[in-house]
């Protein structure tokens, strides 16, 4: 590319000013054609690499502005900017230390430190691409722990995996990867609270063993995606060590708030579980996607993903002192991107204080945004006491007779369409469809929140009338 260093400089120098630019530009897909040269010819056609740079920002949906609270994860740090650039620009992978020394090294520090904060006794793990991909490497260790031989002779009997019925939807893509078949997942119901019932959960276990089908695991989650709810881990980890069940915690969300000290009652127990999965991309906000696999029973990662590429590449450990650093023996995949250096650069840099930090500043939020929801009950329901920053709510109409949900599905669309915020919604049949605002953004203030409801204000005021 010519102008490489211009490009980059005024990359960065745009990069810098996204937190105030706008949005989105909300377009539907057909006027998204009209307006951006998405072709692809057989010769370039491109007159300036800037002006096509500035136009795929502008078109894209600028997640640096802090008004984006559609999702768990929102904005990256500048520190795990840099990260990205060095990981593009070294250009490596992580299958074996020879080739990424020092992302291998910084990989196993992340892991240690994050075993000693949660106190594991003993911990190993591995990066991952996304929450979803640790969920699976969880099931994953948990039937090789029960079952080696299925490695070798395949899945033939039938097991028993149980998530509430809030969970995120992974465990049932894994199962369905694994061969375990998706009917094999047991949704257990949950209380008042979005948390999983232990006495439905015993229930459940107990109605598999009747019909001799053998209970496996349970995956609990540590902050759903929708209410931001916490399973009570050491109560479902005691059921799982009276059962001999593997016990995986999707800490995908919630894991990381383990930092502050404002909601120690959410962690208790984390610790009893034999594999978490974490996601730095989401409330810590590295860039995506920073998966994170980790487990306290030794050896299983090798035992459950070993397999292959001992002639060529990891040449059989001729060298014995770099076997255990070689990660791609215990990884599924051979290439592995290097997300560990973004992470350690961020953690390096702002220490492990930033994230505490940071789990302080959005639980002081989603108190404020509590508040301001309950100070005004004939404007706003709100559905759940929030533990962790999930805050899902209903606007109220004043005139309109519409169904409530109906309204705040319109609400929705038309706060979508105006392109200033993006705060998404779920549907359930007790409420229909709701808010579901999720507080991750670092540039996040209370004053934004404020300019939400503004917002959300003057939209009910426009659909009331109709
Ligand atoms: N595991 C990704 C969750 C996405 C979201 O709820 O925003």
């Amino acid at each position: 590319m010519k102008n490489l260093k211009e490009h980059f400089l005024k990359t960065l120098d745009i990069a810098l000013k996204l937190k105030e630019k706008p949005l989105t530009s909300a377009l539907p897909p057909h006027k998204l054609i009209e307006s951006f040269d998405i072709c692809l010819e057989e010769n370039p056609s491109v007159e300036s690499a800037i002006d096509t740079i500035e136009k795929i920002i502008s078109y894209s949906v600028n997640t640096q502005n802090p008004r984006f609270l559609n999702q768990l994860n929102g904005g990256s740090t500048q520190e795990s900017w840099l990260g990205e650039l060095l990981v593009s620009i070294l250009n490596t992978s992580m299958a074996t230390f020879e080739i990424a020394p020092l992302a291998t090294l910084m990989e196993k520090e992340i892991i240690s430190q994050l075993g000693k904060k949660i106190g594991f006794d003993h911990c190993e793990g591995l990066m991952a691409p996304g929450g979803s991909y640790a969920n699976m490497l969880g099931l994953h260790c948990a039937r090789q722990f029960y079952n080696p031989s299925i490695k070798k002779q395949g899945n033939n009997k039938q097991f028993h995996i149980y998530v509430s019925e809030d969970a995120h939807y992974s465990s049932e893509k894994a199962l369905n990867l694994m061969g375990m078949g998706t009917k094999s997942l047991i949704k257990v119901k949950t209380d008042e609270t979005h948390k999983m019932s232990l006495s439905e959960l015993k229930k459940a276990i107990e109605a598999s063993k009747r019909s001799h089908i053998t209970p496996l695991c349970v995956v609990s989650t540590a902050g759903t995606t929708v209410w931001g709810a916490f399973d009570p881990l050491e109560g479902i980890s005691e059921i799982c060590q009276k059962e001999g069940l593997w016990h995986h915690v999707d800490a995908a969300w919630g894991g990381l708030a383990i930092w502050s000290e404002k909601a120690p009652s959410l962690f208790k127990g984390l610790h009893l579980a034999q594999s978490i999965a974490l996601d730095f991309h989401k409330l810590m906000a590295s860039s995506l996607t920073k998966g994170m696999f980790i487990t306290s029973k030794k050896g299983i990662l090798q035992q459950a993903n070993s397999g292959g590429g001992g002639e060529y590449i990891f040449h059989n450990h001729d060298d014995k002192d770099k076997a255990s650093f070689d990660t791609g023996t215990y990884a599924l995949q051979c290439g592995r991107r290097v997300n560990s250096l973004p992470v350690w650069l961020q953690w390096k840099l702002n220490g492990a204080e930033g994230y505490k930090k940071q789990a302080h500043k959005m639980f002081t939020l989603a108190k404020f945004t509590q508040n301001f929801i309950q100070k005004s009950p004939e404007k706003y329901k709100l559905l759940l006491e929030p533990e962790y920053m999930n805050i899902c709510f209903q606007v109220l109409p004043t005139q309109s007779s519409m169904p409530l949900g109906e309204f705040n599905s319109r609400m929705r669309e038309e706060l979508l369409s105006r392109g200033h915020f993006m705060v998404n919604y779920a549907k359930d049949k007790q409420h229909g469809a709701f808010f579901r605002l999720v507080l991750s953004q670092w540039g996040l203030t209370e004053d934004i929140i404020k300019e939400l409801f503004a917002e959300l204000e003057l939209i009910k005021n426009k659909l009331d009338k109709t």
